[in-house]
């Protein structure tokens, strides 16, 4: 619900996902002032200050509900969730009610801004919450307690208390060993958090489900997708527009993938036919591969340098990780955050209490007051998702002067693509720039960079297009609670050409081991993001001058490119997201040729050596060969 979701402020994560679950399901008619219920049609100038008076009461109560859930999600205790569901429940009432009487003005003729925020009014109240009290409060309840399951989770080998691993410890693991046996081992580990809340999932989807008909949706996935701007089914379909356009570039780099897993692995561990195991690709969901660049190198054109290895001789502490990130959207003429956000941002896992480790990007009071909450650690990695989290608190900073209404991003894959484009940025001779190497590598490294970076940006593509195909699927119930998990690794294997180390069943809930199912934060925004950050991307370089290749293009330091992007962050949600990217790029659709350019070269590469007979068995497998389409 990315209307709705602006009253959110922590963006992507655990609060967006109390609201997408709470708020969403507990619509409480409750009959609002003197207007409610009348039938009568308001006036131009009532609906004028019926939009003020609303804007001015929902922000007291969102910034009550941000500073509750932020004391929740750095701290979570039993205490803490009853006072983050409290608060919000609070900005539901409120919402739920105002929406109500917004009706009133269905069918009037208004002022463009008035009309459109009452459209965002609507589409925020469009919470798939049942109108029953019981079972609104039995929703909220398990919305709360799913991402706290989640936020807990942690595997205790040989169920030994004293030797329990936390999410983000079996992460490096999963990146960093090579042993078959033990990546198998951590990752069993972790997949065994979900399947104790499969059940509250299956009653969560129930209890949405009825809200969303309730509000005229045929189910919760198709009102997510009506959040566009564009037909439900429109919506899908462009989807799958876009996945296909960039489907060959993903095939290519699987084909790759599989033929080095196999050389390093033996066919016994990466089965000749059948999908890749999920365990051997560095990240606990397969969903990024870049922790396995070492094994997939090219002899002679590795990048040049390892980031992890340099911020860690430096000695890089968690602060200066973000001060990097900061210096960047400075130098392209951003202000620097500001002190608040240095005292009460989280940038170190606590070691006595439980916290959300998630990484997200707060925005407390819809203005100055925004934070970073994140487990960060010292790596590659955690750099870049610096970099993605900052790009959401410039975003909510540029929007802060709109009305509270339009204080949010064009639409949700917007907010997530910002702080990735100006990743993208992050070339060698940046790094060199800022002093973080010494030289900047001969072109014969160019290749190892592409690879590498694709290992984080097209290996995503299939995974962040799957998460919501299946739980579209689960709302409509074509999935039914008994196929959940079978029906999980079918998209995995279609898409990912993926597969589990060893056969699941319907006691296990993997897609609830990753945080967005159990959170209820839509996922389709990750997708659109991946694609949309390239062609932002190309169109900040342009706007910068540069005409070389798009992967050699950095803008650091370009105020020139700097005011390009600060005009559409600015414009927040005042405009439908067509006219948001028209602004920036000069195109009204999203389109996948820029991340097809950026990655040419190394299309030509790979396709050249998947021609190249395996060490093992004849030929690379290419993803149809694998998993049946
Ligand atoms: O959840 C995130 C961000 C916060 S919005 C850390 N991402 C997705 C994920 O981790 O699954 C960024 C990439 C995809
Ligand atoms: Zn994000």
């Amino acid at each position: 619900m990315p209307f709705l979701s602006r009253n959110t402020h922590p963006w992507s994560c655990t609060f967006l996902v109390l609201f997408l679950g709470l708020a969403l399901l507990s619509s409480c008619a409750k009959s609002g002032g003197p207007d409610a219920g009348s039938n009568a049609k308001g006036t131009p100038a009532e609906a004028e200050q019926f939009i003020a008076d609303a804007e001015k009461r929902l922000l007291e109560l969102n910034i009550k509900y941000a500073r509750a859930d932020w004391v929740k999600s750095t701290f979570i205790t039993d205490d803490t969730e009853t006072l983050s569901a409290e608060a919000n429940k609070q900005v539901i009432e409120a919402t739920t009610e105002l929406a109500e009487r917004s009706r009133r003005f269905d069918g009037v003729d208004l002022p463009y801004d008035t009309a459109r925020k009452l459209k965002l009014l609507k589409l925020a109240l469009t919470l798939p919450a049942p109108s029953n009290a019981a079972e609104r409060d039995e929703l909220t309840k398990i919305a709360a307690s799913l991402e706290g399951d989640y936020g807990k989770g942690k595997y205790c080998p040989d169920g030994d208390k004293g030797k329990c691993l936390s999410l983000s410890e079996m992460e490096v693991i999963l990146a960093n060993s090579r042993d078959p046996e033990e990546l198998k081992r951590i990752w069993f580990g972790w997949h065994q958090v979900s399947p104790p809340y499969r059940k509250n999932y299956q009653r969560f989807v129930e209890l949405s489900n009825k809200g969303a008909r309730e509000m005229g949706f045929k189910d919760t996935g198709a009102m997510w997708r009506e959040k566009y701007d564009m037909e439900s089914d429109a919506f899908a379909t462009e989807m799958e527009r876009l996945w296909q356009q960039v489907k060959p570039l993903y095939d290519s780099l699987y084909t790759y993938t599989r033929k080095k897993l196999t050389a390093k692995y033996g066919t016994q561990v990466v089965p000749n036919e059948g999908p890749i195991p999920a365990h051997l690709l560095g990240n606990m969901w397969a969903q990024q591969w870049n922790n396995i660049y070492p094994l997939l190198a090219p002899a002679g054109g590795d990048r040049g340098y390892d980031l992890t290895e340099i911020l860690k001789t430096r000695n890089t502490d968690t602060k200066q990780m973000v001060r990097h990130g900061e210096g960047f959207f400075t130098s392209v003429g951003f202000e620097q955050l500001p002190g608040t956000f240095w005292d009460r941002s989280l940038f170190v896992k606590p070691v006595d209490h439980d916290v959300v480790c998630h990484a997200s990007a707060w925005d407390i009071d819809y203005e100055k007051d925004v934070r970073l909450k994140m487990c960060i650690q010292i790596r590659e990695e955690d750099f870049t998702v610096v970099h993605h989290e900052l790009g959401h608190n410039y975003y909510q900073m540029a929007y802060a002067s709109q009305p509270f209404l339009y204080r949010d991003s064009a639409n949700d894959a917007f907010h997530e693509a910002i702080g990735d484009t100006i990743a993208l940025s992050v070339t060698p001779p940046y790094l060199k720039q800022i002093g973080l190497i010494d030289k900047v590598p001969d072109p014969s490294a160019d290749i190892g960079f592409l690879l590498q970076r694709s290992l984080e940006k097209v290996a995503f593509l299939p995974f962040g297009y799957l998460v919501d195909q299946w739980r579209w699927k689960v709302f409509s119930g074509e999935v039914g609670p008994g196929d959940y998990n079978s029906a999980w690794w079918a998209l995995r294997e279609k898409y990912q050409g993926v597969g589990p180390p060893a056969p699941r069943s319907e006691l296990d809930f993997d897609a609830g081991a990753k945080y967005h199912v159990p959170a209820n934060t839509p996922y389709a925004r990750y997708f659109l993001a991946a694609i949309l950050q390239f062609q932002f991307h190309r169109a900040l370089c342009r706007e910068a001058g540069f005409n070389g290749p798009l992967y050699q293009c950095s803008i650091y330091g370009n105020k020139k490119a700097g005011d390009k992007l600060k005009q559409m962050l600015a414009m927040g949600l005042s405009k439908p997201w067509q006219e948001a990217l028209k602004t920036m790029t000069g195109e009204d659709k999203m389109d996948a040729t820029a991340i097809i350019d950026y990655f040419a070269p190394l299309k030509q590469w790979l396709d050249e050596e998947n021609k190249k007979p395996a060490a093992v068995g004849s030929r690379p497998k290419v993803l149809s060969e694998v998993v049946p389409t």
